[in-house]
């Protein structure tokens, strides 16, 4: 084992030991892996015996991953006082949505750019996922509930984008394989992440596509979404989930940008194939992966937005 991982699960014991709950947290507007590690460890703590809340700021989760159990346990308020709370998947403690000043706080994740935040920080940037993360730190402590199997299994798939992302390693398989020995059902899996499909995701995507420029002799591919899109399709946030990956699929593209207009701020995705565009993210404020990154930019429209992203591209000599 890992001998960080040695150091943190450690603590976590120690740190769990000393409160009689526990309050689990993933960032604002929360993707599957937010999600999916937030629910595996609520299962693997329930098991345990722990009294355990979980709960995420934003009201609107993806909907599609109302099959996993335990989703609609999910509250948007914090009831416990003097809870440990436990971070999933949060790159900086204002992502949280809920003020956690003053409280001790096991910060799990795997953001290049997280501020380790917590009192203790597991923090992996090697790792593909936070669930990645979640089962190597708690797997060593005793047998992994079905329903957190299945939880963090969901976190993997969608993290690695169905195991392809760039950062992908054997380690992955074996955690992939050794959820699946707990009792994940992978056609069912694939079944409810990859076949249940909003039409509103189809139609946004359509536009996005549209959408598309190509820019520094099309090593960068912009994309951009206004407000009227969001109105004409009916999407929700967790409809435009992956859309930029498939600018970054292009094959001359080396980045790629997706803006989406909302009424006072722009909501910018970066994709790479290796180019580090999390220092992008980071100028602007934001954060992420090398690979993944985003931030907001406000009080401007969306080109002279994309003028200034593809500025700082060659700023910061991105490309690679
Ligand atoms: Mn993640």
């Amino acid at each position: 084992m890992d001998p960080a991982y040695r150091e943190w699960t450690e603590a976590f014991i120690g740190l769990i030991e000393t409160y009689s709950s526990v309050t689990i947290l993933s960032h604002i507007r929360p993707d599957p892996d937010a999600i999916g590690t937030a629910l595996g460890i609520y299962h693997w703590l329930k098991a345990s015996g722990k009294r355990v809340e979980v709960a995420n700021a934003s009201r609107e989760l993806p909907g599609y991953l109302d099959f996993l159990p335990g989703f609609d346990r999910i509250k948007h308020r914090m009831d416990y006082e003097d809870a440990l709370i436990i971070a999933c998947d949060c790159g900086s403690i204002d992502r949280l949505g809920f003020d956690v000043s003053g409280r001790e706080v096991v910060n799990i994740d795997h953001h290049l750019t997280n501020t380790r935040f917590g009192t203790l920080n597991a923090v992996d940037s090697r790792a593909v996922a936070s669930a990645e993360v979640a089962w190597r730190l708690l797997s060593p402590l005793g047998t992994v509930p079905k329903e957190a199997a299945v939880a963090w299994y969901v976190a993997l798939v969608s993290d690695t984008r169905n195991f392809t992302t760039q950062n992908m390693h054997r380690g992955v398989f074996d955690c992939a394989a050794a959820l699946v020995d707990r009792g994940v059902d992978i056609p069912e899996v694939t079944r409810q992440v990859l076949h249940r499909r909003s039409l509103a995701s189809l139609r946004i995507l359509g536009r996005a596509i549209d959408s598309l420029e190509l820019r520094l002799d099309a090593r960068v591919a912009l994309m951009s979404l206004t407000r009227a899109d969001r109105l004409a399709t009916g999407a929700r946030d967790p409809d435009l989930d992956g859309i930029v990956d498939y600018a970054r699929s292009l094959v001359t593209v080396e980045v790629a940008v997706m803006l989406v207009e909302y009424s006072d701020y722009i909501k910018v995705s970066l994709r790479s194939k290796g180019a580090d565009v999390a220092r992008i993210a980071q100028h602007f404020g934001g954060g992420g992966h090398a690979v993944a990154a985003g931030f907001e930019m406000e009080g401007m429209d969306l080109e002279s937005a994309q003028n200034r992203i593809v500025k700082m591209i060659e700023t910061l000599e991105v490309l690679v």
